[in-house]
């Protein structure tokens, strides 16, 4: 059989270059293009990741050895209030919306999202949103930590400013990602190519697409509490303390709080989902059960969140139906993980760094998701609520899971984005910095929570074995911060630097890869038909399309003869 190579395959369709205004500070600021707000995003994502990080390595820091005192206790306090609260929403969120921006209209052939001013005004009200919570350090930093229980969170407790100023700046980031997922959704039911169902969008687009649907259900309830919680404050309301309910905020909080789990985490599956097929040079196993799985996640989602608040005391019926629907959401994440190992079961793997990145990710976030699991029997959760172990747990999910997932995206996606590869020799050594210095912090938080080590405490007595584990964790810290600084040395190297990447160098399948890299301002000059997940896949092989062939086959675990072609 004789196979097209995909260079020539994609040559008619390619856009020419076309010519770019300069891309100075006022056009950045006005600019509207999907992928310029994508990239405005990622940007801002880092910078706050960047802060986070080194609020992180000072809280490290002061943990490292026993009865130390080089923060005081309402410093730390302050410190994990906002590395939680800047890594969730202005890390985190962003780097993910930056990849749903950048990507969503690519991979389904759109040329632009819905509603490009309402694009970089979610975006610049989402920066505004980080600026503010910042501000608060003119006024006294916030400190009740990032979920704000009441009656912490009210004037007797926390008299200064920076509460509010805490308040004001997730409203703000919260209306600006609400505004984003309304674009992503319209975008993805209305302008999709011709010929690409909704069961055929490219895995990182459902993916998206459903978490906006999360998004915009979940972020009303933290509004919602957001603005009682002023009221409380400014007003003498009494929704959360005198005379209110402490526990009301808990119940809106995490009823916007585990959804945004979810959120944290649906793209970054979406990222995986994409890597690991093209790398294994197989079609993802089981393409409609990891849609579908996803589609059961989003409700299942909001029926869990009691199980942050098992402590509260609530009656045994209530605490058993939120254990029974904990342990009911694993099945569909198990789905997932059983489906991205089938998919490399038998491939023809290529070790490249996106690829590292996402097999790392499969073992951590499943890790992560194992203690997940472990907090839904009650006695483990009363045992082990409010110490390390639940650290430990939160971190694996984020940055073993959603942290890595966004570092495999950012080097399969790099070339695209710019034009330009990344080194792979710097990629692999600060891969295994990260891997190494992420198990190094966090492992041990397991043992040291068993032990009985509190979470959110600024220092802890010489007890047998809580310095060492406590040191190694440290240790592990600048391993990982190394890790990170090498990446970015990397990113901003190889946009000069690096080797040119072409249009589709990892030999992927979705309409992405098609275009220019970087792409022109409105993507593509004209589509290629579309009857399949993998449009360029069928583009490259006319005589064995995927919408030919049994599905049977393709769940069966086959490589192609064609795909191992490509791979050499
Ligand atoms: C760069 C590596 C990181 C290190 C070394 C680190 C370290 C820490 C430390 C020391 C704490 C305080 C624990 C306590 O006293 O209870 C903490 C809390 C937290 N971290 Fe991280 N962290 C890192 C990355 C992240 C990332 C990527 C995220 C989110 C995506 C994250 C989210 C959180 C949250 C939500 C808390 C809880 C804050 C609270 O108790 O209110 N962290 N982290
Ligand atoms: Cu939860």
């Amino acid at each position: 059989m004789t196979t097209v190579p995909p260079e020539a395959a994609a040559q008619p369709l390619n856009p020419p270059a076309t010519h770019a205004p300069p891309r100075n500070f006022t056009y950045w600021l006005s600019t509207t293009n999907h992928k310029d707000i994508g990239i405005l995003y990622l940007g801002l994502g880092a910078l706050f990741f960047l802060i986070g990080g080194v609020e992180a390595l000072v809280m490290r820091l002061q943990l490292a050895v026993p009865g130390n005192t080089l923060l005081r206790g309402e410093t730390y306090n302050e410190f994990f209030t906002l590395h939680g609260t800047t890594m969730i929403f202005l890390a985190v969120m962003p780097m993910l919306l930056g990849f749903s921006n950048y990507l969503v209209p690519l991979q389904i052939g759109a040329k632009d999202m819905a509603f490009p001013r309402l694009n970089a005004f979610g975006f610049w009200l989402s920066a505004l949103g980080g600026l503010t919570l910042y501000l608060s350090l003119l006024e006294g930093p916030p400190s009740m930590g990032w979920f704000a229980y009441a009656p912490l969170n009210e004037r007797p407790f926390s008299m200064s400013l920076g509460t509010d100023f805490w308040a004001a700046a997730l409203l703000l980031t919260g209306t600006g990602t609400t505004l984003t997922a309304i674009n992503i959704i319209v975008t993805a039911s209305r302008y999709r190519a011709v010929g690409m169902g909704l069961w055929k969008m490219p895995l990182f687009s459902w993916m998206a697409y459903v978490n906006s649907f999360i998004i915009v259900f979940a972020f009303p309830a933290l509004n919602a509490a957001l603005i009682m919680l002023e009221v409380d404050r400014v007003l003498s309301g009494h929704f959360f303390s005198h005379g209110g309910s402490p526990v009301l905020w808990q119940h809106y909080f995490w009823l916007f709080g585990h959804p945004e789990v979810y959120i944290m985490i649906l793209p970054a599956w979406g990222i995986i989902s994409e890597v690991i097929p093209v790398f294994s040079r197989k079609p993802i196993f089981g393409y409609e059960f990891v849609a579908g799985s996803t589609l059961a996640i989003a409700v299942l989602s909001f029926a869990v969140y009691a199980h942050h608040m098992f402590a509260v005391g609530f009656a045994r019926p209530v605490n058993l139906a939120f254990a029974a629907s904990t342990m009911l959401i694993a099945v569909p994440t198990g789905i997932k993980v059983t489906n991205w190992v089938a998919t490399l079961w038998k491939g023809s793997i290529r070790f490249t760094v996106p690829m590292l990145y996402a097999l790392a990710f499969i073992l951590q976030f499943t890790f992560g998701g194992i203690t997940g699991v472990s907090f839904a029997v009650l006695p483990i959760d009363w045992q082990v609520t409010d110490t390390y172990y639940v650290v430990a747990h939160l971190h694996y999910v984020l940055m073993g899971g959603t942290l890595f997932a966004l570092l495999s995206g950012l080097h399969f996606y790099y070339p695209k984005m710019t034009g330009r590869m990344l080194s792979d020799a710097l990629g692999k050594l600060a891969f295994w910095m990260i891997v190494l210095g992420f198990n190094g912090v966090f492992l041990v938080q397991h043992v040291l929570g068993l032990m009985g080590m509190p979470r959110r405490v600024y220092t802890y007595p010489d007890l047998p074995g809580w310095g060492a584990l406590n040191m190694i964790s440290t240790v592990g810290a600048f391993v990982l911060g190394l890790g990170l600084l090498l990446t970015l040395i990397n990113l901003v190297v190889s946009r000069r630097l690096g080797r040119v990447a072409g249009d589709n160098p990892w030999q992927a399948w979705t309409l992405e890869w098609l275009t220019s890299s970087p792409p022109p301002k409105s993507n593509f000059s004209r589509l290629p038909p579309v009857h399949s997940s993998r449009p360029l896949w069928d583009l490259q092989h006319p005589h064995d399309p995927d919408h030919k062939r049994p599905r049977r086959h393709d769940k069966g675990g086959h490589i192609r003869e064609e795909e191992k072609e490509h791979h050499q």
